[in-house]
């Protein structure tokens, strides 16, 4: 029961970080069965709330529900241009900024890729990613600190927080003033704990229980810290091990989030799912390949600042285009496979390139 209950908890704070249910704000009761896989929810999850820990992280393999990030790799191959790669945007305009991107990883200008090179682009755009979370942390941050004394307390984010949700700011605010009971329903509660105790650990020591811009960073960006990285990890493996031993088996690994299977789609989605947990289970995070993941391995798989895990990720990158199996991806590898490196199809590549050459 406990660990279900701990699942469920866990599920709760995540749906209820999704912007469906922020939009109906006290409709409390819309539980999507697995919200966090439906690929648009990190943009509209950013317009929706900036008070909230995002669920999805920009440069993070894994997010902080224990799902795989699908876009990682156009991620850190984008940075912070991801946007202007959607798939409306025009094909032709789309190739000019791949031929630009390809010439700048090209750093010695030999006409080819190489895993060094494309590491390097990778660490670049990763700190891209982090240069844009501060940018928007500023703005957040004066979102919750109205009084610009450069600190908010937790009483203070509790009322915003209570607000985004649909409470009424000013009878909450009345209300913990005199400490009354705020008579919140069960969910509530439960995703307030939960970020209770993220806030604890971004107060970073010695704990004066309000936190300024950076530690408030830190809050909702884990990526930022050596130490609330170490705290979503443990986060992620309490929400995954069944017998509490603080390690993943892989069964722990792939078992699926309550809810998700409902009908035939469902299903396939979740053998989708088990497939590609299986994979970077067994061929990727467990990096000494005995079957089991610490949570040693899972931090080291989670550190976007990892230059092991950027040139593992640059080879993966160019295995997938590599047509002529030189190790090194040419400008024509990149343009044909362009769908896997932006998300967007370039529909006459061939004859483009033959324009081109
Ligand atoms: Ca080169
Ligand atoms: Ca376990
Ligand atoms: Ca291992
Ligand atoms: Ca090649």
């Amino acid at each position: 029961m406990a660990f279900w209950r701990k699942r469920w908890s866990r599920n709760l704070l995540a749906v209820s970080l999704s912007v469906c249910v922020l939009l109906r704000s006290v409709d409390v009761d819309a539980r999507p069965a697995n919200m966090s896989s439906s690929k648009n929810k990190s943009q509209a999850g950013k317009e929706e709330n900036e008070i909230l820990p995002p669920d999805h992280l920009n440069g993070l393999k894994m997010e902080r529900d224990g799902h795989l990030n699908k876009d990682f790799h156009q991620e850190v191959f984008l940075g912070k241009d991801m946007e202007e790669f959607d798939e409306d945007s025009e094909p032709r305009r789309n190739r000019k900024k791949l031929i630009e991107i390809f010439t700048k990883v090209d750093v010695n200008r030999d006409n080819s890729v190489s895993s060094k090179e494309l590491q390097e682009w990778i660490m670049e755009k990763t700190k891209e990613h982090f240069q844009e979370a501060m940018k928007e942390n500023k703005n957040s941050f004066s979102a919750v600190d109205p009084d610009g004394d450069g600190y908010v307390t937790w009483n203070e984010y509790k009322i915003k927080f209570l607000a985004s949700k649909g409470f009424d700011e000013k009878e909450m605010a009345d209300k913990i003033k005199l400490k009354e009971d705020l008579k919140l329903d069960e969910e509530t509660q439960e995703v307030l704990e939960s970020l209770r105790d993220r806030w604890v650990q971004a107060d970073s020591p010695p704990p004066d229980q309000r936190l300024d811009e950076e530690e408030f960073l830190s809050f909702l960006h884990p990526e930022h810290s050596k130490g609330m990285l170490k705290y979503m990890v443990k986060e992620i493996v309490r929400d995954l091990d069944q017998d509490n031993d603080f390690k993943l088996t892989l069964s722990e690994f792939i078992s699926l989030p309550v809810g998700t299977v409902e009908n035939q789609q469902g299903q396939d989605i979740d053998d989708d799912w088990v497939k590609e947990r299986r994979n970077e289970f067994e061929k990727v995070i467990d990096s000494n390949h005995d079957s089991i993941v610490t949570m040693k391995e899972l931090e080291e798989y989670m550190d976007p600042m990892n230059e092991h895990n950027a040139l593992n990720e640059a080879k993966q990158m160019i295995a997938v285009a590599d047509e002529n199996q030189n190790h090194q991806l040419e400008l024509e590898e990149i343009l044909r496979y362009s769908e896997y490196f932006t998300g967007s199809k370039l529909m006459d590549y061939a004859r483009n390139v033959h324009e081109e050459f």
